[in-house]
């Protein structure tokens, strides 16, 4: 089965083309290099649907796309769907979550939760193309907590400054300090994926 992947962040590929490889071998994930439609949607799935339904009309393929972001309990779950550009019009890591610490600077530690959200959405095109095409959207989520201080250069967006909960021993090491293969074994992103698996599965072959 062949699905396009409609995202054009280098770093959501490789962490999907390694999940996909992990758990759905069969699957051949190809790149989307179509025009790149407007965001404008104010949750997770509508600018999952809106990046998927783009690349499935584009290609006639159906489409996967992520949207995502990190969602901080004391924000009321900002920066949420704006994560990509907290900081300004840019899409600056580093301006993104130096200002998020500085947005969480009075606050302790036990009052840090987050999580990393992955919203997939799946848009299958009718094969003679008369139809409405399917959608599907799925959410993973990953919780944990903001840290003080950014640490480890794995990953990328907000994973120096983000704690996932539950790691063995009590560590505290961010996202960032997670081998690649640890992080796709866990993350937002991942649990997502998971969920997908039925809808992969009842795809036409
Ligand atoms: P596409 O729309 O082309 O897929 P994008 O980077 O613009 O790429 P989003 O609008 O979904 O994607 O923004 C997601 C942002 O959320 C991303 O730029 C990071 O700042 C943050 N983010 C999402 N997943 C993350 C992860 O696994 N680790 C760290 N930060 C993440």
């Amino acid at each position: 089965r062949r699905v396009v992947l409609a995202t054009h962040n280098a770093h959501k590929v490789a962490e999907f083309a390694a999940i996909v490889a992990a758990t759905r071998p069969d699957l051949e994930v190809v790149g989307y290099d179509g025009p790149e439609p407007v965001e404008d949607g104010t949750t997770f799935a509508a600018n999952a649907l809106i990046k998927a339904r783009a690349a499935a009309s584009h290609t006639g393929l159906p489409a996967l796309a992520d949207d995502s972001g990190i969602c901080v309990d004391v924000l009321g779950g900002s920066p949420g769907v704006f994560s990509a550009y907290w900081a300004g019009h840019r899409k600056d890591a580093e301006a993104n979550l130096a200002l998020l610490l500085d947005q969480l600077s009075d606050i302790a530690d036990p009052y840090r939760g987050a999580c990393f959200v992955s919203t997939i959405a799946l848009v299958v095109p009718s094969a003679d193309g008369d139809e409405e095409a399917s959608e599907h959207v799925v959410e993973g989520v990953w919780p944990g907590r903001v840290a003080l201080a950014p640490s480890g250069d794995g990953g990328f967006g907000y994973d120096p400054v983000f704690v996932p909960d539950g790691q063995e021993g009590g560590a505290e090491r961010t996202a960032a300090e997670l081998s690649a293969a640890e992080k796709n074994a866990q993350s937002h992103r991942a649990r997502a994926f998971a969920a997908l698996a039925p809808l992969l599965e009842a795809l036409p072959r």
